[in-house]
């Protein structure tokens, strides 16, 4: 029993890390995608987007929940969603670029 609860220690530890960073979350704007294209995080989560391409892009929800301004490379912009639901967003330079986030109940 002793031995076998040493050997879940790193686990549990790795859950623990794993849980805080759910809390902060980011998605990566490169080659004119959001990345990844769809994300799911609990209520209360703050999602950061980086910028990593060459060009601006913007975080422009559909139904107005947020909007950042034109994000030039290396710039980055954070949302905190405190409301489960599903939000869709586009960058408004480049329509073709979406990404989705689903915010679940904790
Ligand atoms: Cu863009």
């Amino acid at each position: 029993m002793f031995t076998r609860s040493l050997k879940l220690a790193p686990a549990m530890l790795l859950m623990l890390i794993g849980t805080s960073r759910g809390d902060e979350s980011h998605i990566v704007i490169k080659d004119f995608m959001f990345m990844p294209m769809a994300m799911s995080v609990p209520v209360g989560s703050t999602v950061t987007w980086d910028n990593e391409d060459g060009e601006p892009h913007t975080v422009v929800s559909l139904d107005g929940a947020f909007r950042s301004q034109a994000l030039d490379e290396k710039d980055h912009f954070s949302h905190q969603f405190n409301q489960a639901g599903t939000f869709k967003y586009i960058c408004s330079i480049h329509p073709k670029m979406v990404g989705t986030i689903t915010v679940t109940a904790k």
